[in-house]
């Protein structure tokens, strides 16, 4: 019985990162992702252990339960693949229907989103951006700045992640430096 307690939360938010109950932190290398840039010439030049990304989540839930919500940061570092800004993996949803926010914390970047038909547009991230990402629209995410790009994301926790049809098919358009500007191609 919870009446009349008043509680101190069981996880905690702070400089980009949770701490506490339910909290999961993964690390992504560039030997973790290495597949998802087309450069690869470029790409053996530099050193694949260095880390690409950081994702700390809060799952309060199972993960499928329905109803329930997950909530993570991510921290994208700076840098490119020959001209490929450092990206996310990026991913559909396992149950296609369901939506993410996204919403920027630090720095400047993009959100690359692709529907089922594989039309991709993009929507600059910086801090304040609000992103809402609709059912059936896979997501990633690129740096297209100096410093490291933070944001945040909020989904339902029976989405899922449908990684293999990004690994198999890629996103249709690549975020490229073409001269110093942020272009699709
Ligand atoms: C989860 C949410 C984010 C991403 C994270 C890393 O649904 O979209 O927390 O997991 O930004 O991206 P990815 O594509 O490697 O999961
Ligand atoms: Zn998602």
């Amino acid at each position: 019985m919870k009446s009349s307690e008043i509680l101190f939360p069981t996880t905690i938010f702070t400089n980009n990162l949770l701490t506490g109950e339910g909290v999961k932190n993964d690390t992504r290398r560039l030997a973790d992702v290495d597949t998802i840039f087309a450069n690869q010439p470029a790409l053996k030049e530099m050193d694949r252990q260095q880390t690409i990304y950081r994702v700390s989540s809060f799952l309060p839930v199972r993960e499928n339960t329905s109803g329930g919500l997950f909530f993570g940061i991510t921290t994208l570092y700076p840098g490119k693949v020959g001209d490929e800004y450092f990206i996310t993996k990026g991913h559909y949803h396992s149950h296609v229907d369901t939506a993410e926010f996204y919403w920027g914390v630090e720095g400047e970047g993009m959100l690359i989103l692709m529907d089922l038909e594989r039309n991709v547009w993009a929507e600059r991230m910086f801090p304040g951006s609000l992103h809402y990402i609709p059912g059936k629209v896979a997501h990633r995410v690129a740096n297209t700045g100096y410093r490291n790009l933070v944001f945040s994301a909020c989904w339902p926790s029976d989405a899922g992640h449908d990684y293999d049809s990004i690994a198999r098919d890629g996103f249709a358009k690549r975020l490229l430096d073409m001269d110093g500007v942020p272009t699709l191609r």
